[in-house]
């Protein structure tokens, strides 16, 4: 194991670092503590060709202008928020209102434009922030720690810890969008995935969760068994058609024990196994994707990357049906998801 620490750019004066994870197979993850993005992941496919598997910029720049969210961390509540605001403890919060009236992934300068504390650990770096209280309109100062480690059986595990001085919301993700053919050379449609999940969340017009969960069985939904992206692209199923035909739903985790998520690139070999201890992965085919602008010299389009976002689900403060997101003083957040890449021979 290597880790290689480097400048990626400045901004406001400050210095951002690359973090560079490097194991004795030669598959390497890069992260910056600014957003602690993942701005790259070299992994092999079949024929052992490293090739790049997220999308990603080259420069520092561009992630700042980004609002895709590429390889950052979503917080502190990742998704939607209905209105932009929520009540505890009969106090009502007014949130930063980014997305059609809604709160998204953190707000206008939520946890992926800020700049975190690097330190390199054993296998890996752990980034941490302080977020002051009433930021983005969120109660109490958070202090939250994102590490990433990395392994010779081809693990990148990704462990999240907060605390609070004062009753608050979290719940983190990874906003990464995989693209496993290898330096964005196809998009993801022809991609499978398979996930141990028997319901999703419905979405409304403004894409937040109704409070209704509905069987995946006989839907484009049902990736209890290996099913390619593209068919819920082209159904005319209306939660599909919804999104803007593909995915950008919540699905239910059966289990914290079993392998719950798989997706794999049949043409490449390349597969991504994801293990979490979250209630849900929201599963997003980048359907908004712009159609203007470049990662690393490739036009930016729909589908080019999928992303795979292990959280608690989106808008629960509203849903007291949902598993709760809101942290007590006093209390520990905690969250783990490790994602193996692999290789399926012909
Ligand atoms: C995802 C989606 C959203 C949004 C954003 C960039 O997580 O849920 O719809 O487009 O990322």
């Amino acid at each position: 194991m290597k880790i290689i620490q480097e400048s990626f750019g400045q901004i406001d004066n400050q210095t951002v670092f690359s973090y560079t994870l490097v194991n004795d197979h030669g598959l390497e993850v890069t992260a910056i503590n600014y957003g602690c993005i993942i701005t790259k992941i070299v992994a092999p496919d079949r024929n052992k060709n490293f090739e790049n598997i997220v999308l990603g910029y080259d420069t520092l720049n561009e992630y700042v202008k980004d609002s895709s969210y590429l390889g950052a961390i979503a917080g502190r509540v990742a998704g939607r928020i209905k209105d932009g605001s929520f009540e505890l403890d009969g106090t009502e919060y007014l949130l930063a209102k980014n997305d059609h009236g809604n709160h998204l992934h953190g707000g206008i300068k939520g946890f992926n434009k800020v700049f975190w504390d690097a330190e390199i650990i054993e296998d890996g770096v752990r980034f941490s922030y302080k977020s002051p209280d009433g930021e983005e309109g969120y109660p109490g100062n958070l202090i939250v720690q994102v590490t990433y480690t990395l392994n010779n059986n081809n693990e990148l595990t990704i462990e999240y810890a907060a605390q609070t001085d004062k009753k608050t919301l979290v719940t983190v993700t990874n906003h990464s969008y995989f693209n496993l053919s290898g330096n964005l050379k196809r998009d993801i449609l022809n991609h499978t995935l398979k996930i141990q999940s028997d319901r999703f969340l419905e979405l409304d017009s403004e894409f937040i969760p109704t409070g209704k969960s509905i069987q995946v069985e006989d839907t484009p939904f049902d990736f209890t068994s290996e099913r390619a992206i593209n068919t819920g692209v082209t159904s005319t199923y209306a939660q599909n058609v919804l999104v803007g035909e593909g995915y950008d739903h919540p699905f239910l985790l059966k289990t914290n024990k079993d392998k719950e998520i798989n997706l794999k690139d049949p043409e490449s070999g390349r597969t991504l196994t994801i293990e979490t201890d979250e209630p849900a992965v929201v599963v997003y085919t980048g359907n908004s994707l712009p159609s203007e602008g470049e990662f690393c010299g490739i036009t930016s389009r729909k589908y080019l990357g999928i992303c795979l976002e292990t959280q608690g689900l989106p808008d629960a403060v509203h849903h007291p049906h949902f598993p709760t997101v809101i942290l007590d003083k006093g209390e520990q957040y905690s969250s783990k998801t490790v994602y193996q890449f692999g290789i399926e021979e012909n």
